[in-house]
């Protein structure tokens, strides 16, 4: 019996994060809650890039476009969509979400969804460092685990991308 499981080590990984800018009270909290967590395991700043977006609906296509380059072992996207200012919440927070998982299944590449979706601001600022976790952190943590997992597992010789992902 095989058992897989993937360490935290930032040792020899190139990581992404993708950003939202709506919202940046929130979501630069998460940012510096990712960068934290991920030099406490051990990864040199020069590999982390950052990317900026406008907001958490074009979360996906960035994510995509970084997963895709080759360049990297995981990609992180940080976003807070607040239900109490959105009417169309469901769609934004939703599209992010499902976007994201297409990103990953479709390159292969882990892409972490570090998005708080909440009522209110505080209830956001509270889930990105001031009283219930961090989760830019969560994710960044998650993100080490993936990317290392996925290098001790079997090869997929239909790959995302033979699978025209
Ligand atoms: N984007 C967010 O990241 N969070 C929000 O709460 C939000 N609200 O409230 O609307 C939001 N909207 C912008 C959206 O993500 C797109 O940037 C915009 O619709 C342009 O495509």
């Amino acid at each position: 019996m095989a058992t897989f499981e993937g360490s935290l080590t930032g040792d020899g990984l190139r990581l992404a994060a993708v950003v939202s800018r709506f919202n940046d009270l929130v979501t630069a909290r998460l940012l510096a809650g990712a960068e934290a967590e991920l030099r406490r395991h051990g990864l040199p700043e020069e590999a982390l890039d950052v990317a900026w977006v406008p907001g958490a609906f074009e979360l996906p296509l960035v994510a995509r476009r970084l997963a895709g380059s080759g360049r990297y072992d995981a990609v992180i996207a940080l976003g807070a969509v607040l239900r109490g200012q959105t009417p169309h919440f469901d769609f934004v927070a939703g599209g992010a979400a499902q976007g994201l998982l297409q990103a990953s299944l479709s390159t292969g590449v882990p892409v972490l969804f570090g998005v708080i979706t909440a009522e209110t601001v505080e209830e956001a600022l509270d889930r990105a460092g001031l009283r219930a976790g961090n989760r830019g952190a969560e994710a960044a943590r998650a993100a080490l685990e993936m990317a290392n997992l996925m290098r001790t597992l079997p090869p997929d010789p239909r790959g995302a991308a033979a699978a025209g992902g």
